[in-house]
């Protein structure tokens, strides 16, 4: 498989450690956002929408969008899984993956800063302002539903790793490029922390990839 991604896309850092739990080995190719590496024409005949990650499989299919990938691998490749299998379970994990998926990054997307700085003057300080917002929005709300829930254990739920630490622990090395500390996210910072000394993560995360800058 090849890994059309690049080290500090968030939504390839969560599909870097699905195929480091997975134990599946892959190449990387890495595509520069800054210097528009997602818009050449080679990367849109995979991706016509020009965003990264793309999973290209042995046959040359290419499958698009970090969460589809990620489950399809775990059907393909049930072990270990990568959500419960309690349907209440299920749920909840990916309803913790959502929050990040759905209503974190799509607001936070390079294409949405730069948007907003063409569009709407926003400078630096008003891009990052934008981006502290909502990830605030949602992890105060993580923050209260993780403290209170009784399946939160090591991780979000339970103690074996799940989407919704995948997500979590993208989202949190995403932060940390506009500063954003977890102090006041106490079971957030436990998780990632808990992530954090995996191996599985570690290695996926953006410092430690070959384009890393
Ligand atoms: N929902 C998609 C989002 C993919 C996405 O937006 N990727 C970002 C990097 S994290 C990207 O390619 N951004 C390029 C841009 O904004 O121009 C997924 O989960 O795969």
């Amino acid at each position: 498989m090849i890994l059309h991604n690049y080290f500090r896309s968030s939504t390839s850092t969560r599909l870097r450690v699905a195929l480091n739990l997975k134990g599946l080995p892959y190449d990387y190719a890495a595509y520069p956002l800054r210097e528009k590496a997602h818009k050449s024409h080679d990367f849109l005949r995979k991706n016509p929408a020009g965003l990264v990650p793309v999973l290209e499989l042995d046959d040359g299919t290419m499958l698009l969008q970090s969460l589809a990938i990620i489950e399809y691998l775990d059907e393909v490749h049930p072990e270990p899984a990568l959500l419960p299998a309690d349907p209440l379970a299920k749920a909840k994990a990916r309803a913790y993956a959502y929050m990040i998926a759905c209503e974190v990054h799509p607001l936070n997307n390079l294409r949405v800063l730069q948007h907003i700085a063409a569009g709407y003057g926003a400078d630096a300080d008003a891009q990052k302002a934008w981006f502290t917002h909502w990830v605030a929005e949602t992890f105060q709300a993580m923050e209260t539903m993780l403290a209170a829930a009784p399946e939160t254990g090591t991780f979000c739920i339970g103690d074996t790793p799940t989407l919704a630490d995948i997500c979590l622990y993208a989202q949190v090395w995403n932060n940390k490029r506009f500063g954003i500390p977890l102090d006041n996210w106490p079971t957030i910072a436990r998780i990632f922390a808990a992530c954090d000394v995996l191996h599985a993560f570690r290695n996926a995360a953006p410092p430690n990839q070959p384009d890393a800058e």
